[in-house]
Order: C-alpha cells, then sequence, then structure tokens
C-alpha cells in the first residue's frame, strides 16, 4: 500500500521523530520521561504510532524504525541537562531479535547514556511466546545494567508465572484500569491487588493514562510509586531551551 512504501522512506527522511510524556514519582518528582514516536509525513501530516506500527510490523520495516527509535531516544536523553530516566518501547518483534543486546550496547556506546538510565518497556505478550528464549534475552539485557518494565500490565495474560520468573524493574497498570478508577470499585480492586503484588514482589508500580485529580489521589493513597498521564504532561517535543517548562510539577 502507499502507506507502507512512505513507511520504507520514512527513516532515511528522516520524517520520524520522538514527543516525550513525563513521568513522576508519587511525591511529584520528575523521573522519567517515556519515548513516544510520531511520523511526520508529508502529506497525510502527523501519524500516531497506532497506525503505523502496526503496518511497520507487517511490512518488515520495524526493525528499521526500532533501531532509529532507539539511538534517537538514547542521544536526545544523553543530551538532556538532568540525569532523568528514559523510556523506550520495544516491539514483539524487536524484542524477539537476536541481537536486541547488541543494538541496546551500540546506542548506549554511541550516545554517551549511561545503562542504568535507560528502561525498556515491554508488553506481557512478548513473555509468554516462548518463555526460556526470553530469560536469555532478558538476562542478556539485564547484564547491560539497563532496567525493564512490564507495560500494559492487566491487558494481557497477566500470567503471576512470569512475575515470579522475570527480572522486573518496574509494572506499569494498564491505562483502561485507571480510567475506571473512582467510577468502578472493580477496577480499585484491581489496581490495589496489582500494587499489593508488585510490592509483595518488591517491584514498584507506575500508573499510566491518569487524566484526573481524583484519579491521581486514589492511586497516592493505594501507595501507587508512579504516575504518568495527561494531568502531568501530555507527550511533547522537548526542545533544550524549553525543557525547563516540564520539570516541577
Ligand atoms: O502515542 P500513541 O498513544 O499513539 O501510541 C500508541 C502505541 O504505540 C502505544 O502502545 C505505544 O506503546 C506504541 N509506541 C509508541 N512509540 C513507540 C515506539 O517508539 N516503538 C514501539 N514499538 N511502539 C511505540
Ligand atoms: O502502550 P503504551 O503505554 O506505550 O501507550 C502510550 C500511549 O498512551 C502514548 O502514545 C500516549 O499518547 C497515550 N497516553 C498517555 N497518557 C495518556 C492519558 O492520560 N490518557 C490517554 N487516553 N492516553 C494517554
Ligand atoms: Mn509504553
Ligand atoms: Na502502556
Amino acid at each position: 500500500r502507499a502507506l507502507e512504501h512512505d513507511l520504507r522512506l520514512a527513516v532515511e527522511r528522516g520524517e520520524l521523530y520522538l514527543e516525550y510524556q513525563p513521568q513522576q514519582h508519587r511525591d511529584g518528582t520528575l523521573v522519567a520521561y517515556e519515548a513516544l514516536v510520531r511520523w511526520r509525513h508529508p502529506v497525510r501530516g502527523v501519524i500516531p504510532p497506532g497506525e503505523f506500527i502496526p503496518i511497520a510490523e507487517q511490512s518488515g520495516t520495524i526493525a528499521q524504525i526500532d533501531d532509529w527509535v532507539l539511538m534517537e531516544a538514547c542521544r536526545e536523553a544523553a543530551s538532556w541537562d538532568r540525569p532523568l530516566r528514559i523510556a523506550v518501547n520495544v516491539s514483539a518483534a524487536q524484542f524477539r531479535r537476536e541481537n536486541l543486546d547488541g543494538e541496546v550496547r551500540r546506542a548506549l556506546r554511541e550516545s554517551g547514556l549511561a545503562a542504568t538510565r535507560l528502561e525498556l518497556e515491554i508488553t506481557e505478550g512478548v513473555l509468554i511466546e516462548d518463555m526460556s528464549r526470553a530469560k536469555r534475552t532478558m538476562a542478556s539485557l539485564k547484564a547491560l545494567g539497563i532496567l525493564i518494565a512490564l507495560d500494559d500490565f492487566g491487558t494481557g495474560y497477566s500470567s503471576l508465572s512470569y512475575l515470579e520468573a522475570f527480572p522486573l524493574d518496574r509494572i506499569k497498570v494498564d491505562r483502561s484500569f485507571v480510567a475506571a478508577l473512582g467510577q468502578s470499585e472493580r477496577s480499585l480492586a484491581i489496581v490495589r491487588a496489582v500494587i499489593g503484588l508488585a510490592h509483595g514482589l518488591g517491584v514498584p508500580v507506575l500508573a499510566e493514562g491518569i487524566e484526573t485529580e481524583a484519579q491521581m489521589s486514589l492511586l497516592v493513597e493505594e501507595g501507587c510509586d508512579e504516575m504518568q498521564g495527561y494531568l502531568l504532561g501530555r507527550p511533547q517535543r522537548l526542545e533544550s531551551s524549553d525543557r525547563n517548562r516540564n520539570i516541577p510539577i
């Protein structure tokens, strides 16, 4: 299709760029940014990843995009004037690649970013596919000193066995549970249980998709460690000149 063809050229033509959404500690301190890729199409305008990542996955362009995102996120984060964490989404295809740890090592080396500042966000789906393979991949990534977060938690299989099996540094409660907070007792029960489970394992919890003060205060009350959502900040470009604007909330 036409988009598929354009996507092949998008990386070379410099049409991809990253926006960054803040993640803050429950005490209000800014601790990280999540990198979110966008495509500035010359004719169609800005296309969100939800539209082009699936096309990239089908057409085999995803590896090129993944490499670019990882390198660009590390490079930009290395230039920030504060040593904040940078969270980068990893596609299922990227996680399955034989040389993911090599790509990560290269991105760290070429950008000069400290490994401890890089967090890869993976989804549940990649863990169940081939658990022993996933364990090896995870071990090789952890050996580099980077962090791993489990994204969209609660929407996949949410198997307790991989909470046990994988060395996770953070669990991200999916925004669908956060959206229902305050309206449904059931979502509160789920969020409470996820936080309890994670904390029992010594893993901090980040809630995503926070849009209201009510959701925010419920999550603080429930002991959630970190927060992300439109209430705290939308995904945005970070120019070095106005970066300070985004710091205190
Ligand atoms: O920004 P938006 O809400 O449109 O993102 C939609 C989806 O695209 C989310 O699930 C998000 O994780 C994913 N996504 C955003 N940026 C990246 C990226 O750089 N790489 C990959 N693989 N997925 C991304
Ligand atoms: O799957 P993942 O968690 O990586 O998806 C991240 C996407 O969620 C981002 O593309 C971002 O645009 C979107 N997002 C971030 N904060 C909010 C929010 O508060 N509300 C909604 N509806 N979407 C959000
Ligand atoms: Mn994510
Ligand atoms: Na998510």
